[in-house]
């Protein structure tokens, strides 16, 4: 990764996230993004940025003594505690002055809204707003110690734990704050399985411990043991215990004391940590967690996606090009190519050498086939242009019919939604989106294409190359003397060989010709053809185009948008990693979506 990496991936990120964001898509929710994206804004953006400090947060489930036990280890009432469930409604920071400031201008806590805390009940009112986090400052505290007071983690409120989840994404050292009656919660073993595997340092404290029965101690330790295993840590991690206190009696200055693994108390033991080599530390694994995770989303969610949009988008240019474009649309040569080419051998030969070639282009049979195709020349009649319509407005239809026949089921949710109110709103504005695409491609038929004139020339230049044409003007004036003659004794009955025998000689003469020459007539044919199917080509490519512009983009423009911002944040994202996260676009394998397969999908929706 490069140096400035965080706030080039912070940049992406937002833009790829802002304009996504019009898509609805649910690749911007879910568990895989909440945790890098936790990771990413709770923890690596701010603590980067800002000078280093130890953030320690209690976490735990509901009513274990969390704001109890924050409390006693500032030695201080900072915190609201409730005898009530779920009692902290939002974080709570206590921190230094210059710390507090730090957070208040919302340089620390990204997606929270910080406010000064005036009243320690805030933090327990439902009258704020979950989003604020309250700030309070404690003097004695020194800039590299930052406390912090979470909501359960396992609250009946889902809000809580969303919450819990970013705010403690945000801590180095989590207190796991549990009593005998809450410590194996999956919710809460996940929770804090996670926070280590993130790279945090996590430490448990037994609360609510039966001060008087020595007993307890060994309990507390097993239980812990028991908590540390399935969290998956070092058993032998140092862990603390807090014994229930009668309310009468004051306990905040009462020490947090040790079970195993340290033999001072937990005050002491939080102090004890050097703080920026254990906040170096962290931010290491955090960032390599970060990737972790960051990959996983970026593979499940986001490629997944891309490829499924991606393949979507091949099936439905590819049935529209093949299916419908290739085999319904076949254009008529407008553009006049025989009277081009015809004109371009006047060109080149001259008129009276054009006039000698005429006959044995009559006699080897080549002109009527020629003449076929110069038929549809004839200029752009009404009947050529009925025919052309015809033709438009039964692609169209096609297209429209086999879209709404492969009714999009919601294998991509919100984007499959907006295609089908697209698609019906085409389906109801057919009349005009046919118009607007016969106007289109009128245009289009009209247009002669460059490269055009250049093949005429080749292939006007390529016929007279034949060796069978060469030579053949003397040969041409020699069959045409002869024909004159014959005709001249015939009509004026002059006595020469007989008028037979000199017509018979001329047509002779031109007939063989005819003969040898009709192989260069069809090559002329043949060329004439295959410059015919590349127009056509062309003009079909270019109608598909517009049936793509005017019809698909207009119905998938959801799944067209997503695969070019995917495609720029992938670019962005390959650069960030070095290339190391990066599309696997090769092996897109065509899903097969086919518009029969539909009424199995419609017969499935009805089951349900
Ligand atoms: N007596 C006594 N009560 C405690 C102790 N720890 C927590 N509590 C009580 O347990 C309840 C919940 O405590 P609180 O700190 O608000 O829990 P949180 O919801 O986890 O923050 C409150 O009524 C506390 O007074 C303790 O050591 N002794
Ligand atoms: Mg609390």
């Amino acid at each position: 990764m490069k140096g400035n990496w965080i706030n080039q991936f912070k940049d992406a990120w937002k833009r790829f996230k802002d304009n996504v964001s019009v898509l609805d898509l649910n690749i911007l929710n879910g568990e895989d993004l909440s945790a890098w994206e936790n990771l990413f804004m709770g923890k690596l953006l701010p603590h980067l940025e800002n000078e280093g400090c130890l953030v320690i947060a209690v976490a735990g489930g509901t009513n274990t003594g969390k704001s109890t036990i924050l409390n006693v280890l500032m030695k201080k009432e900072l915190t609201a505690t409730d005898y009530r469930a779920a009692a902290t409604k939002r974080p709570v920071i206590i921190a230094s002055e210059q710390k507090a400031k730090q957070c208040l201008n919302n340089s620390m806590f990204l997606e929270f809204e910080a406010r000064k805390m005036e009243n320690k009940e805030e933090a327990i009112s439902k009258s704020l707003a979950n989003h604020i986090l309250l700030v309070k400052e404690e003097k004695s505290l020194p800039d590299t110690y930052l406390y912090l007071d979470t909501p359960d983690i396992d609250s009946i409120a889902k809000e809580h734990w969303e919450m819990a989840d970013k705010i403690v994404s945000a801590g180095d050292i989590i207190i796991a704050v549990m009593n005998d009656s809450k410590y194996m919660d999956e919710a809460v073993i996940k929770f804090f399985r996670r926070a280590y595997e993130e790279g945090k340092i996590v430490i448990p404290v037994m609360n609510k411990v039966d001060r008087d029965n020595p007993e307890s101690l060994q309990i507390a330790d097993t239980q812990i043991r028991d908590f540390m295993k399935k969290v998956e840590m070092d058993e032998n991690s140092p862990h603390f215990y807090f014994p229930r206190y009668p309310y009468n009696e004051k306990f905040l200055d009462a020490p947090i004391k040790p079970l195993t693994g340290s033999d001072i108390e937990l005050r002491d033991y939080i102090r004890s940590f050097p703080v920026q080599e254990t906040k170096t530390k962290i931010l290491e694994r955090t960032i390599s967690r970060f990737k972790e995770e960051f990959t996983k989303w970026y593979q499940n969610k986001f490629e997944k996606l891309f490829k499924h949009s991606f393949s979507k988008v091949k099936i439905y240019e590819g049935y529209l090009e093949d299916t419908i474009v290739g085999k319904e649309f076949k254009p008529f040569p407008e553009i006049q190519l025989v009277k081009d080419i015809k004109r371009e051998l006047r060109k080149q030969i001259g008129n009276f050498k054009y006039f000698m070639l005429f006959p044995t282009s009559l006699f080897s049979g080549h002109r009527s086939e020629i003449k076929k195709l110069e038929i549809n020349t004839e200029g752009v009649n009404e009947k050529i242009k009925q025919k052309h319509n015809e033709m438009i407005e039964k692609c169209f239809n096609e297209l429209l019919d086999w879209l709404l026949k492969s009714e999009f089921i919601s294998e991509i949710d919100c984007i499959d939604k907006n295609i089908n109110k697209r698609l019906h709103e085409l389906k109801n504005n057919q009349d005009a989106i046919k118009k607007k695409i016969i106007t289109r491609v009128e245009r289009l038929l009209s247009v002669k294409p460059e490269w055009l004139q250049g093949e005429i020339e080749e292939i006007v230049k390529d016929f007279l190359k034949s060796p069978n044409l060469r030579g053949f003007y003397g040969t041409r004036i020699i069959s045409f003397l002869l024909l004159g003659a014959g005709l001249g004794s015939m009509v004026l009955g002059m006595p020469y060989f007989g008028p037979w025998t000199e017509s018979i000689a001329g047509g002779g003469m031109l007939g063989s010709s005819a003969l040898i020459e009709s192989v260069e007539y069809k090559r002329l044919l043949k060329s004439i053809n295959s410059l015919y199917e590349k127009w056509k080509e062309k003009k079909q490519r270019e109608f598909s185009q517009i049936l793509k512009e005017e019809v698909l983009q207009y119905v998938l423009q959801d799944v067209y948008q997503y695969i070019s911002l995917a495609e720029q944040f992938d670019k962005e994202i390959q650069d960030i990693f070095n290339g190391e996260i990066s599309l696997k676009k090769e092996n897109i394998g065509l899903v097969q979506i086919e518009a029969n397969d539909n009424s199995q999908n419609n017969a499935i929706m009805e089951k349900q």
